[in-house]
């Protein structure tokens, strides 16, 4: 099913509403927002110079910082009295990136949601169990959005509460549900302690984003579960989730609601404006925005669009999977390494689970990367009555099929990431659960 008619637009009629829409976004942000204004007066572009959709590319891009210096109602372009939701990023340091929406914001974003959810394969006869954060963070109330605007039956649980989770899927008959992939495979090992068997519970399909994750993760979740996951984005700055959305049926690619974000791939170290088909950071120009349009907005993702034809039906430009953040990238001993890239890795071997931590440290002028991988219940050493009086920490066993484990990880790391990492198998369960997004490394060098 497809949501709005728009989604299946020839490519000249959306070059044309896109214009339309570019045009009248750099017009408000010029008349309204006196940072803007000074911005492109800097940058030399009046609003008329916008004739056509490759003129974006003389606008200035917009930064973090810049919504950081602007905190928290600077680059608004609306009056604060057409502002009737506010939003803004966790932040771990510093202020917060605020948002503001107005009344037509919401309905974008409750549209964009609803094509996201259809676009998932859920329809008015499912049960959303909706366990994205409520509250600042845009995850919950935009899927709760979506979820109402096509009429399924929204649970708002929140996130947290994981064996409430489960007895709500179990009792409420869920069908489907919106959530963190890390925090939905914390869900399934506590429900398996529970005894619960998820695959004869009545759900079949689940909305995940908000966070980095595989295709080897999406088949581990598809096949613990027994239902279709597809992968959606969006951030804060742009409108929350709903930027863009798999469909179910090719689960290959995120359609973007190009419509109302218009997307573009830079170079992120020389800002080059690059071809479709190429890899790069995404970048963003809201265009259909009223409470803070944002001209060209480094997302700091890095991904590549296609235009090649969907099985779906849907002709919105497609995103591909994320392959990471240009922020999490670490260069270690002078090679790029993603944090994410352990994940498919780790989701191939036997004997351990999905929970890794990888902790970077410097040892004299040496970087040092070690990753934790949690094992299989298996391999822990369980103290008797006597020792446990010795010691009350579990220990995984020091054996020979145990280090065979260490032993081909670490080569399967050095292949993949082409660097060397000394592997440490932990108990499972030790490494932090999140209820939100993952924290999958931790970076201790001197700044
Ligand atoms: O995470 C919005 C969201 C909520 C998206 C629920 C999807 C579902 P922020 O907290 O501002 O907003 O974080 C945005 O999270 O720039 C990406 O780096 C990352 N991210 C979001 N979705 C995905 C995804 C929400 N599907 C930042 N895959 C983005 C990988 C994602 N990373």
């Amino acid at each position: 099913m497809i949501w709005n008619a728009v989604e299946t637009c020839s490519r000249s009629e959306m070059k044309s509403i896109q214009l339309g829409r570019l045009q009248k976004t750099v017009s408000d942000v010029y008349d309204n927002s006196p940072v803007y204004k000074m911005r492109l007066d800097e940058a030399g572009v009046k609003p008329s110079d916008i004739k056509s959709l490759d003129d974006i590319r003389r606008l200035p891009f917009t930064v973090k910082d810049d919504l950081r210096d602007n905190y928290p109602f600077n680059l608004f372009t609306a009056a604060r009295e057409d502002i009737i939701e506010y939003h803004a990023t966790s932040g771990t340091t510093g202020k917060p990136i605020v948002v503001g929406y107005t009344r037509t914001d919401i309905e974008t974003w409750s549209e964009v949601m609803a094509r996201c959810l259809t676009a998932s394969g859920i329809t008015k006869n499912d049960v959303l169990q909706n366990i994205y954060g409520y509250g600042l963070f845009t995850g919950g109330i935009g899927a709760h959005y979506g979820g109402i605007k096509i009429g399924a039956g929204v649970i708002p649980i929140s996130g947290g509460n994981t064996q409430k989770q489960i007895m709500l899927m179990q009792d409420f008959g869920t069908t489907a549900l919106t959530v963190t992939p890390s925090f939905l495979m914390y869900i399934h090992e506590v429900g398996l302690e529970m005894g619960v068997e998820f695959k004869k519970l009545n759900l079949r399909t689940a909305v995940l984003g908000a966070e980095f994750w595989t295709e080897s993760m999406r088949e581990k979740i598809q096949e613990c579960f027994g239902l279709k996951a597809c992968d959606i984005y969006g951030l804060t700055e742009i409108t929350g989730p709903g930027v863009s959305c798999e469909c179910h049926e090719a689960q290959n690619g995120l359609h973007i609601n190009e419509d109302y974000f218009y997307p573009e791939i830079i170079n992120p170290e020389t800002g080059e404006a690059l071809p479709i088909g190429a890899e790069g950071e995404l970048v963003f120009t809201t265009i259909g925005k009223e409470g803070q349009p944002l001209l060209r907005y480094r997302t700091r993702d890095i991904t590549s669009l296609s235009l090649e034809p969907c099985i779906c039906g849907r002709t919105l430009i497609k995103m591909k999977k994320l392959t990471g953040r240009t922020d999490d990238l670490l260069i270690i001993r002078g090679v790029n390494f993603f944090p994410s890239q352990i994940e498919s890795i780790v989701l191939k071997h036997r004997g351990v689970t999905p929970n890794y931590l990888v902790v970077v440290d410097r040892q004299g002028s040496l970087d040092e990367v070690e990753v934790k991988i949690e094992v299989e219940a298996q391999y822990v050493y369980k103290p008797t009555i006597e020792t446990f009086e010795i010691s009350t920490n579990l220990f995984v066993t020091d054996d020979i099929e145990t280090r065979d484990i260490k032993k081909s990880l670490e080569r399967d790391i050095k292949d993949v990431v082409g660097i060397t990492v000394k592997v440490t198998l932990v108990p499972p369960g030790s490494i932090p659960r999140s209820e939100g997004k993952a924290k999958r490394y931790i970076d201790n060098r001197p700044k």
